[in-house]
């Protein structure tokens, strides 16, 4: 195969402050956002997208940092396009022996790329591209969202009411994420995590869901040992906290805790610890704000009903539920043909330039990259307890998606 050019360059802005004495000039400068990087070689030789290795992904930035690993966006170096790159250290004994909590997250990444790479095409779900490993650690290359998270929206978005949003822009978001999960229920997988932090913006402002961690695939596994619960509950359905069977619904339930999140600054359930907030989730009324409408009330009331026999159906209900008046101004039709450029998003995020992950919080992209890729790195780890864990879309995937 001949050597190909960069199809694109990406390019950065640079503003330059010039005070001389009576005046100050911003001077803006557009230079290649890979300029000074003898890492991306401008000259490398085309490889097929489907022939990666973890070093040809130049770790940019951080975007975010759980207990377990951090997410970096990344670059190919043989074509500039941006990834969204999570990593997870594998376990040892010395690990496993001291934090069983490890365990879990180990055979969740697992689990998320399984679910991850029998996903569909759907423009509200995250798409999966790369699962790499070294010996040290798991590498989910994903789709990049550079809009940053909804909720970091929120907080932009006062009003009089406080950081909330506007019900018809609620209305809006919504109506993506049931998109998203009733596509993921279709292929019978429960999303159970539906949160603020799993809900980031595209360029155009539309909804993607991210984080497969925490889901399940109804009928292929009845070992839930790895999936009890960690990290906050304020969002998870109350037969998830009793410990008792579930299915589709517990989805129905957490986009109900998000949609009051969205609408008053915070889940309907809240306290000052786990077990406090898992007490009301179980037991409390709900108490809504003066300023919701009935509308808002009479679909929330229908979402979070604990009684599973009498919650909101929405699968099977689904015309019910886009009809339901709380939705009125949403455009189904448009939705559900994929036409999105039909929708007029709430917010169109500001991105001067991808690579400068300027919608992600700054605790995060302020830190030093400590080398993505594991010192040493030996990325044909033999022999190979997790085998079937790596994974390459399809040339045809990734040039289309990315
Ligand atoms: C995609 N883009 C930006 C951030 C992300 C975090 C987690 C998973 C996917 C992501």
């Amino acid at each position: 195969m001949a050597a190909r050019r960069r199809k694109s360059s990406v390019y950065r802005r640079l503003s330059i402050k010039s005070i001389s004495s009576l005046h100050s000039h911003t001077l803006e400068l557009v230079i290649p956002s890979d300029f000074g990087r003898e890492d991306l070689e401008e000259e490398a030789a085309y490889k097929e997208p489907n022939n990666r290795v973890l070093k040809d992904f130049i770790p940019i930035k951080v975007l975010g940092q759980g207990a377990y690993g951090k997410v970096y966006l990344v670059q190919d170096k043989y074509t500039g396009k941006l990834f969204a790159q999570k990593q997870l250290q594998k376990p040892t004994i010395e690990i496993h022996q001291k934090d069983e909590n490890h365990t879990k997250y180990v055979k969740r990444t697992i689990l998320e790329r399984q679910i991850l790479t029998n996903i569909t095409h759907h423009p509200n779900i995250v798409k999966i591209f790369y699962a790499l490993q070294d010996d040290d650690k798991f590498y989910l290359i994903l789709e990049y969202i550079p809009g940053g998270e909804l909720f970091h929206h929120l907080t932009a978005a006062s009003n009089t009411l406080g950081n909330v949003f506007k019900e018809d822009d609620v209305a809006f978001y919504s109506a993506q994420m049931a998109m998203g999960l009733r596509h993921l229920h279709k292929l019978g997988i429960v999303y159970r995590d539906l949160k603020p932090e799993n809900c980031l913006l595209n360029s155009a402002g539309h909804l993607v869901l991210t984080d497969f961690g925490l889901s399940k695939s109804i009928g292929n596994s009845h070992d839930d040992s790895c999936t009890s619960i960690i990290g906050t509950p304020e969002y998870m359905a109350p037969e998830i906290l009793k410990g008792e069977e579930y299915d589709y619904l517990v989805d129905w339930w957490s986009l109900g805790c998000v949609i009051f999140d969205m609408m008053s600054g915070k889940p309907p359930f809240t306290g000052n610890s786990h077990k406090a907030i898992q007490d009301k989730i179980i037991k409390n009324k709900i108490n809504f704000p003066f300023y919701f409408s009935l509308d808002a009330k009479d679909l929330l009331n229908k979402l979070l009903n604990k009684n599973i026999n009498k919650r909101f159906q929405v699968d099977s209900n689904w015309e019910r539920f886009k009809t339901h008046r709380f939705f009125r101004k949403v455009n189904w039709n448009a939705l559900e043909s994929q036409n999105y450029s039909l929708l007029t998003p709430p917010i169109v995020p500001v991105i001067t330039d991808p690579i400068l992950a300027e919608n992600f919080s700054e605790e995060f992209t302020s830190l030093p990259i400590d080398g993505g890729v594991s010192i040493n790195s030996n990325q044909n780890t033999s022999p190979d307890p997790f085998k079937g864990f790596s994974y390459t879309a399809s040339n045809s995937y990734i040039e289309k998606f990315c």
